[in-house]
Order: structure tokens, then C-alpha cells, then sequence
């Protein structure tokens, strides 16, 4: 869908997910090919969720529909290339080295994969990304150690940051507190899902207990004015994704979504597409709700993909040259 509005926009976004970023038709090519019955989780070219749970499950569901380092090459070849034709200049994808390892690929030759579809992307297109390597909450806090020990190897250098994501109700950060330790020695960035789908206290156990540069969502903060505070005191950047947080029922409709309260608070925020198929999205229909439904300005809007490029996971080169 194009989004005139926005086009001459640039963009950039720091939380996509590499498997959530798969068009309905590829993953039904996929299942295809591998021989897969998708009939519960793919329907009238649509994925069929009903709640944050189910879309878990359809998520590692459709992840497991890529089997090779070229699958994972021309997903993420095909996602970028899509991105750079909405004026996208940068972005940080989010992969799951336990997605690799579950369908016997390996996290090698998964991260392997995804670098090339990057390499080809930024020669066709002149994108930029980089690879945010995550935990899993809902695998357990063993596994999320796994996933930052393997990060911290450091073998691929487009992988430059360390995240968790899934289950938010899943045990408390204090369980999952390790991992970020191990990330945090290695230098590598630290971003961590919170505030989602439980209130404050998630962001303020994330603070408390992680230290994180940024937050992927965290908009649930504004249930409290202090937390909201104390993140316009640190700097923390939230990572926003209206239209997930709208399409997973978070919030009624995009008039009641607190992007707008969060920023006029002194948050910084940007806006990003999350697990766009799955919801309904793009990274172009996140920028142009933004300006046509939420009230915010072209130049505000602009400030927001500045501060993406500023809280990017990044070294100065591409970033002084992007920004
Ligand atoms: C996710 Cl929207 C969302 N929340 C938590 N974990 C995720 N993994 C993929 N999408
Ligand atoms: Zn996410």
C-alpha cells in the first residue's frame, strides 16, 4: 500500500523482527515447499491470531517455516529492499538465535543468512542494518543466557546488540537479569520488551535490573507519572509500535495510544513496525498514522527518525553519515 503523505519522508526504524517481517504469501510459498499444513495459522493470504498468546505460538509457528540460510537471505533481502522503496535509510532487526537452532539450521548459518540478505539489500538499495541478536522470554531464562553467550561470541560484527522478547508475563527480569550482564560485558547494546503487555512495574524492574539504553515498547509507563519521569531523565529511548500495540488489543484505537502524551512528557521516542504482516503494518502506514491520527508534525515526525539514528546500535560510521 503506498503512503503519499509520508513518502518524502526519510525513515528508520530499530525493532522489526526478521520472522515477523514474513509476507503471508512468502510464508505460505514456504509451507509449501517444506510440505507444511498452515491451514490454523495462515487464511485468506492472513495470519489467524486472536490474542497475544496465540500470536506467539503463530509467530514461532511461521519462524519455523524457514529452513535455510538462503530462506532466511531472501527474507530478509525482500523486507529491507520493501523498506528502502519507503525512503528507509536504517534498520535493526531483531533475530532469534533459538529459531535457528529449532529447526536444525543452526545459529551460525541463521545469522549467516540474515547478513547476506543485508549485504544484498544495502548493495541494490543503500540500506543500512544491523542485527539484534534476542532471547526469547517464553523459552526460559536458560535459554535467553544461551542466546547472550552466543552474542557475546562477537563473531559477526553487524551484530550489535542484545535484546529479550516474547512472553511478558513470563517470570519476573530479576530471572532473566543474567543474560543482559553477559550482553553488557560484551558491549553490546541492551534494548529488553517491557511495558507491553504488563503495566510499570515491567519497565521499572527493565530499569532497575537491565539498565537498558532503550525499552521496546514500554508505553505502558504512562500509567505512571513518575516512571514517565524518571525515562525522560535517563534519556531512555522507547521504541514505539502503535500499530502493534493497537492490533494486539493493548489500547482501543490509535486516539488513545500514549505516543503523543509520552513525548510532549520529554520522552524520547520513535516509531517502528514490530511484526508489520502480522499486524496489519508497515513502517510507511506507522508514519503516516502517526501524522494524519495522532496529531504529530512533520517536523515532530522527523525528530522521531532522529532519534532512532541517535539510539541505533551503531558505530559513528554509518551513523554520522545517516543522521
Ligand atoms: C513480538 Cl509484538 C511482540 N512482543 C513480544 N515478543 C515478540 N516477538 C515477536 N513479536
Ligand atoms: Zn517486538
Amino acid at each position: 500500500m503506498e503512503f503519499p503523505l509520508t513518502r518524502h519522508l526519510l525513515k528508520a526504524e530499530i525493532h522489526c523482527h526478521i520472522e515477523g517481517a514474513a509476507p503471508p504469501a512468502l510464508a505460505a510459498r514456504q509451507a509449501e515447499k517444506y510440505g507444511v499444513d498452515t491451514s490454523d495459522i495462515l487464511r485468506e493470504g492472513a495470519y489467524v491470531w486472536s490474542d497475544f498468546s496465540e500470536f506467539l505460538v503463530c509467530y514461532d509457528r511461521v519462524a519455523s517455516l524457514f529452513r535455510t540460510d538462503e530462506d532466511y537471505a531472501l527474507l530478509t533481502e525482500s523486507y529491507l529492499t520493501e523498506l528502502a522503496g519507503e525512503n528507509t535509510i536504517y534498520s535493526e532487526i531483531i533475530v532469534s538465535p533459538d529459531h535457528g537452532d529449532r529447526i536444525g539450521l543452526g545459529a551460525d548459518a541463521y545469522i549467516a543468512g540474515i547478513s547476506e540478505g543485508i549485504r544484498r539489500a544495502r548493495e541494490k538499495t543503500g540500506i543500512e542494518a544491523r542485527i539484534i541478536v534476542t532471547g526469547e522470554r517464553h523459552f526460559g531464562p536458560e535459554s535467553v543466557i544461551a542466546a547472550a553467550k552466543y552474542a557475546a561470541r562477537g563473531k559477526n560484527p553487524l551484530v550489535t546488540g542484545f535484546n529479550m522478547a516474547g512472553e511478558e508475563r513470563m517470570g519476573r527480569v530479576s530471572d532473566y537479569a543474567p543474560a543482559f550482564d553477559i550482553a553488557r560485558e560484551a558491549g553490546l547494546g541492551l534494548t529488553i520488551h517491557a511495558g507491553e503487555v504488563c503495566g510499570p512495574f515491567s519497565v521499572a524492574d527493565a530499569l532497575d535490573l537491565v539498565r537498558p539504553a532503550r525499552i521496546g515498547h514500554g508505553v505502558r509507563a504512562v500509567e505512571d507519572p513518575e516512571l514517565v519521569a524518571r525515562l525522560r531523565d535517563l534519556g531512555t529511548v522507547l521504541e514505539v509500535c502503535p500499530g502493534s500495540n493497537i492490533a494486539l488489543g493493548v489500547y482501543p484505537d490509535f486516539g488513545s495510544h500514549p505516543l503523543r502524551r509520552l513525548k510532549q512528557a520529554g520522552v524520547r521516542v520513535c516509531l517502528n513496525s514490530d511484526d508489520p504482516p502480522f499486524f496489519h503494518t508497515s513502517l510507511a502506514r506507522e508514519y503516516q498514522i502517526a501524522l494524519e491520527t495522532m496529531g504529530l508534525s512533520e517536523q515532530e515526525i522527523d525528530g522521531m527518525t532522529r532519534t532512532a539514528l541517535e539510539a541505533a546500535f551503531v558505530d559513528e560510521e554509518p551513523r554520522g553519515r545517516l543522521l
